[in-house]
Order: structure tokens, then C-alpha cells, then sequence
């Protein structure tokens, strides 16, 4: 009689909380990253992954799609799929959805950011929260910032201090035009492709260079298809957003929100601390690590990065424009009062 009593008041427990949850939920949310664990970038998708699910006692269960395969690799066609519902939920570079959103090109902008403190102070100040605002009047909740990193140079031909150096020199880009703008500013021949294209065409040659966090050059082993050559010139910086499709989005309850949005910054800040590993804080085990691999590595004189910053000064004017000049006044001053 007492267990039947209890089993009865525990069906009723369960019954009047149902409708506050899991009716209209998913039996699984997809979750968009380029790359997977063990880049940072996957490792804090997998952790924010991890955090709800555990916070949840496994009610929301988000699974990792890396490669961008829920658009086929198409990694600039991300953020439509995002917006409309065809992807749940993503970590996403700011590159990569700057085609849509304009905006987002302000941290591509060539030589805006000089370093880490540079870049936290965009992405923790006006200009976050301005590009947060444009996100989600797309129809995208963002929720935190992580770090892809400051992308550098990397080559199979020699090294380059100056655009001298690096003029002629085929270089797979991605993103918006502005990048084969600031390739062809430095007298590079920039060629767009989605990084599924980017290995193959760095193994057979069909390209000679490519720019990327120098943890996604070590992890992806990029010295084994000829890349030789990194010059660190810290040109651009690129963030990670954590985001959720509004379609998504509106069905949790409030409680749910905020847990997945607090298992975001948490992750976040995770994945802003491993990307930073051995290329920051006196830590530079990561220049140590390439030179171990028979990777010349090339760190500009303020000279030498000077001619770089010249060559691009009208492509910074035009991509002004596009980006908006109040926003960019904006960043440049986070910038200087970093
Ligand atoms: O494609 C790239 O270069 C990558 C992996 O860094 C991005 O998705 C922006």
C-alpha cells in the first residue's frame, strides 16, 4: 500500500513537471563546429556538450557534427542553416559566417588587433555585444565567445618577411571577399575554398600557402603536406560564437536556457584557454613544437610587419564601410584603451 502510494505521488511528480520541459524537445540537438576535438575548438563544443548534459541529467542531449557536414562542408553557408533551423546549434567562426552578416568582417579587418588583450577587448565589450545584437536579430541566439586564434601564414616555398616575399604565392583563403581583397593587397594569388578543399589542395600543390591558428597547422599535421614555412605576423584574429537557432531556442524553458547558456561561457572560456596554450604568458611551447618538426618559423621585425600594414591600408578603408564606420570606430578604440 505505501509503495503504491509512493509510486502514485512520483507519477504525479513526473506528470505536473512534464509539461515544463521535454514535451516539445529533441531527442537530439545538432550541434556545427569546422573541426573536432582534439582542436580547441572542438574540445569546448564537446565540453559545452558535456556540461548541459550533465546539468540536465541528460534531458538535452547535444551531439558534435565537425566538418561542417550538416551543410556538406560548406562552411560559409553555416549561418543561413543556423538561422533557419536546419542546423540546432553551433560554435562558429566569425569568418565563416561573415558573408551574411557583414559585421563580422570588423575582426578580420587586417592589422586591427595587435594582441590577446586586443582581442578580449572586442569580444568582452561594445563591439561583442553589438555583433550579439545583430546575431539575434537574425534569428540566432548567441550565448558566449570562444577563440579560434590570431591566424599566421604558413608556406611550402620560403620564408617571408615582407609581401615582396610573398608575391606570386598561391594562398587558400576562406570567408568573405575581404580576404582575397588583403591576399591580393599583399601580392598573393588568393584562392577561396572550404578547409575540406584546403588539405587536398595543400598536398597536391594546387596551393602553396594557407592562414590558420597554429593550432589547427600542429594538430592537422600540416608540415606533412609541405607547409615549411610559418611567419607569425598576427594579421587577424578569429573568435568563436556559441550560438542556438531561435528555432530551437524558444522551445526550452527559461531554467534550460540559462543552463545551456552557462554551460556556453564556461566551455568558452575552456576553449579561449587552450587555444592561447604555448603562444602566450611566456609559454611558448608551441614555436618549440613546430621547430621540432622541421618548421622555419619566421616572427616579423616591427619593420618588416610595417610593410605588410602599408600594403593594406585601402582594403582597412573599403572594408570600413562594409564593416560600418561606427562600428569600427568603436573597435579601434576597445583597441586603444585595451
Ligand atoms: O577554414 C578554416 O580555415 C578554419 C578551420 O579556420 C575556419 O573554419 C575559419
Amino acid at each position: 500500500m505505501k509503495l503504491y502510494a509512493l509510486l502514485a505521488s512520483a507519477l504525479i511528480g513526473v506528470a505536473s513537471i512534464s509539461p515544463s520541459y521535454a514535451a516539445d524537445y529533441k531527442s537530439e540537438y545538432k550541434v556545427s563546429t569546422v573541426v573536432p576535438a582534439p582542436f580547441p575548438w572542438g574540445i569546448a563544443a564537446d565540453k559545452w556538450i558535456e556540461l548541459v548534459r550533465e546539468r540536465t541529467d541528460g534531458r538535452i542531449n547535444m551531439k558534435a557534427y565537425p566538418g561542417t557536414q550538416l551543410v556538406a562542408g560548406e562552411q560559409t553557408k553555416e549561418f543561413t542553416a543556423v538561422r533557419r533551423g536546419a542546423i540546432d546549434m553551433s560554435v562558429s567562426s566569425t569568418i565563416n559566417w561573415s558573408p551574411q552578416i557583414p559585421e563580422m568582417n570588423v575582426f578580420a579587418l587586417p592589422f586591427l588587433i595587435p594582441d590577446y588583450k586586443a582581442m578580449d577587448a572586442l569580444t568582452g565589450g561594445p563591439v561583442g555585444e553589438k555583433i550579439f545584437e545583430i546575431v539575434r536579430a537574425n534569428g540566432v541566439e548567441p550565448l558566449a565567445w570562444a577563440e579560434n586564434g590570431f591566424r599566421e601564414l604558413t608556406n611550402s616555398k620560403r620564408e617571408v618577411h615582407t609581401p615582396e616575399d610573398l608575391k606570386g604565392m598561391k594562398i587558400r583563403v576562406v570567408g568573405s571577399p575581404l580576404f582575397n581583397d588583403t591576399f591580393t593587397a599583399f601580392g598573393a594569388n588568393p584562392a577561396q575554398m572550404s578547409w575540406a578543399d584546403a588539405k587536398p589542395a595543400l598536398t597536391t600543390g594546387a596551393v602553396d600557402g594557407q592562414e590558420n591558428p597554429l593550432t589547427i597547422f600542429t594538430i592537422a599535421k600540416m608540415h606533412l603536406v609541405g607547409q615549411k614555412y610559418v611567419t607569425t605576423w598576427g594579421y587577424v584574429a578569429d573568435p568563436l560564437i556559441f550560438a542556438v537557432s531561435h528555432e530551437v531556442w524558444n522551445d526550452f524553458t527559461p531554467e534550460d536556457q540559462e543552463i545551456i547558456r552557462q554551460a556556453a561561457i564556461e566551455a568558452g572560456a575552456l576553449g579561449i584557454e587552450i587555444a592561447r596554450k604555448g603562444l602566450t604568458n611566456g609559454d611558448d611551447s608551441l614555436f618549440k613544437e613546430l621547430e621540432g618538426l622541421g618548421v622555419t618559423v619566421t616572427h616579423l621585425t616591427d619593420a618588416e610587419r610595417q610593410q605588410f600594414v602599408d600594403a593594406t591600408r585601402d582594403v582597412y578603408a573599403k572594408w570600413t564601410e562594409i564593416v560600418g564606420p561606427d562600428l569600427v570606430k568603436t573597435a579601434e578604440e576597445s583597441v586603444a584603451n585595451r
